[in-house]
């Protein structure tokens, strides 16, 4: 399983040994499992081909199955390979032993400004990968972000990525009749996973995302207007507030670029390089 030589393998349910039950879904439910000859430890998630159809999944299943397949980074979580039966598509993915990192976050309340860092450090050397290859997650949230054994993050589920052909393969021809929209559209379209680094960096510190509201058209009113406020904490150093404030900007071509967010002092000063954290 590890290595690539299995990776043409035909797979079928039979060469797992099914262990306990590690979430569920609307789609279906992921368990772990074993590959029976290696041991190797493995997710298993297995979708019901008829909710796919109900709600017709089918292009965005195969869009995320096609893009995770195609990513291999220490951040990005793997997936090994896919099968299917009459009923059931299965999807065999890489087993994050730290579980899921929004019930971390939860349970601690908040992340220690390392930890924080940590996160963000590795959460933009995976998208700066993704970008790399024209895949825009564009659904990064707490719940899709997973930990490994040794508290290293994984970005999890592609469910609403997207791989945009790059500029160079979509025009060969004259680019003088494009206008400035079209120039930086495809700037604008990554930069929607720069503001998220920026939401997600707020709520590791904060314990709480920083456009929070009653109801969702609150929430949305207050993304508009950025409506952003950094509760008086002693834990949370002005550094940390100068890179939320730099990330969440409105325009998106303002936003910091992945590349100055690892430069950023914040991130320096604080990210493990190896992107562990210990419990
Ligand atoms: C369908 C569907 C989605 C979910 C939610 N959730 C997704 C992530 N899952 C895991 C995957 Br994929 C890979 N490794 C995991 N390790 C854990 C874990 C370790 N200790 C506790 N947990 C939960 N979860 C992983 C789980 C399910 N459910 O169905």
């Amino acid at each position: 399983m590890a290595n690539d030589s299995s990776a043409k393998r035909e797979w079928s349910i039979n060469d797992f040994e099914i262990g306990y039950r590690l979430g569920k879904g609307k789609f279906g439910r992921v368990y772990l499992a074993r590959e029976a000859k290696s041991k190797y430890i493995v997710a298993l998630k297995v979708i019901f081909k008829e909710q796919i159809e109900k709600y017709q999944m089918q292009h965005q299943l195969k869009r995320e199955m096609t893009i995770q397949t195609s990513l291999r980074h220490p951040y990005v979580l793997r997936l090994y390979g896919w099968f299917h039966d009459a009923e059931r598509i299965f999807l065999i993915l890489e087993y994050a032993h730290g579980g899921e990192l929004y019930k971390v976050l939860r349970k601690s309340g908040r992340f220690s400004e390392p930890q924080a860092a940590t996160y963000i450090a590795s959460l933009t050397h995976a998208l700066a990968y993704c970008h790399e290859k024209n895949v825009i997650h564009r659904d990064i949230k707490p719940e899709n972000l997973l930990l490994d054994h040794e508290g290293r993050l994984k970005i999890a589920d592609f469910g609403w990525s997207v791989q945009s052909k790059s500029k160079r393969h979509t025009m060969c021809g004259t680019l003088d009749y494009l206008a400035p929209e079209m120039v930086e559209n495809k700037a604008h379209d990554y930069a929607v996973d720069t503001w998220t680094l920026g939401v997600l960096c707020y709520e590791f510190l904060y314990g709480a995302p920083p456009f929070e509201a009653d109801s969702q058209a609150d929430t949305l009113k207050r993304i508009a207007k950025v409506d952003l406020s950094f509760p008086s904490t002693p834990y949370v150093s002005a550094e940390a507030k100068a890179l939320i404030t730099q990330l969440l900007v409105k325009d998106s071509a303002k936003r910091l670029q992945l590349e100055q967010i690892l430069k950023h002092p914040w991130i320096v000063l604080n990210a493990d390089p190896d992107g562990t954290f210990p419990k």
